[in-house]
């Protein structure tokens, strides 16, 4: 009936005004985001953004992933700057659900990728700079909301040979020491809390488990993420 109709526009309106649950799944490359994510699909009041990985690798035909890591020194920047777009267009992606789960963030990209490109000296003092002023300048200007973040804690080693494993093509040269340092930016900003604000309480799970046992692990966060969804 039209009542139904107008009572459904209307519970779609107030949905869409008010502010998701957000969720950020944070975690050192291969620590499981994406299988995560992938967790909660049979969740209907979660909406899923996985990072846009595929679009850093077909930018208008370019593969801005595999650029970065052949020559860092000349493609960081660039690559930097176009992870930051896709990060804050899904910041900011309406949702029509009370839950939002996100993987990554303009965080991580700040405070784990690019600020070890500034300290390995792959980004010039002057890129990150203006690379800096704009994470500030969104910061400022553009509300990003952030409610809780899931930490999903997994030893270097162990998140080393996954990615080899997975052979993702562009990785196959990523050495133990880039996966510790990053390592040690995610628990510096996400544990030890010694450079970086931390937008978000933190979830910390034990992702060092393989995939027979890491639902278990998973399905303690549900509690937290879901409670929001009733
Ligand atoms: P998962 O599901 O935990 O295995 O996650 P991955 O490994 O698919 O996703 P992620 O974000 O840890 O890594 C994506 C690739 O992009 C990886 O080769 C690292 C590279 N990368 C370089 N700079 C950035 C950045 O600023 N942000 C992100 N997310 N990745 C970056």
């Amino acid at each position: 009936s039209i009542f139904h109709k107008v009572e459904r526009l209307i519970h779609k309106m107030n949905a869409s005004n008010l502010k998701p649950f957000t969720v950020l799944v944070e975690g050192n490359i291969g620590s499981g985001k994406t299988t995560f994510l992938e967790h909660f699909q049979q969740f209907e009041d979660i909406t899923l953004l996985t990072e846009p990985v595929e679009e850093w690798r077909n930018l208008k035909g370019w593969n801005l992933l595999d650029l970065m890591y052949k020559d860092p020194a000349k493609w960081a920047m660039t690559f930097q700057a176009y992870v930051s777009m896709t990060m804050l267009d899904m910041h900011r992606r309406p949702t029509s659900t009370p839950v939002k789960l996100m993987e990554r963030s303009l965080y991580s990209a700040r405070y784990c990728f690019v600020e070890h490109m500034m300290r390995q000296g792959t980004l010039h003092p002057a890129q990150f700079a203006v690379l800096d002023e704009w994470f500030r300048f969104i910061q400022r200007e553009i509300p990003i909301e952030a409610d809780l973040i899931v930490y999903l804690k997994t030893t270097p080693s162990v998140v080393h040979e996954r990615i080899k494993r997975r052979a993702r093509s562009e990785e196959q040269c990523v050495p133990l020491s880039y996966i510790e340092e990053l390592h040690k930016l995610h628990e510096d900003w996400l544990v030890n809390r010694t450079f970086a604000e931390c937008p978000a309480p933190v979830l910390m799970i034990d992702a060092d488990l393989d995939l027979t046992q890491i639902t278990e692990e998973y399905k303690k966060s549900e509690h937290q993420i879901l409670r929001r969804a009733v």
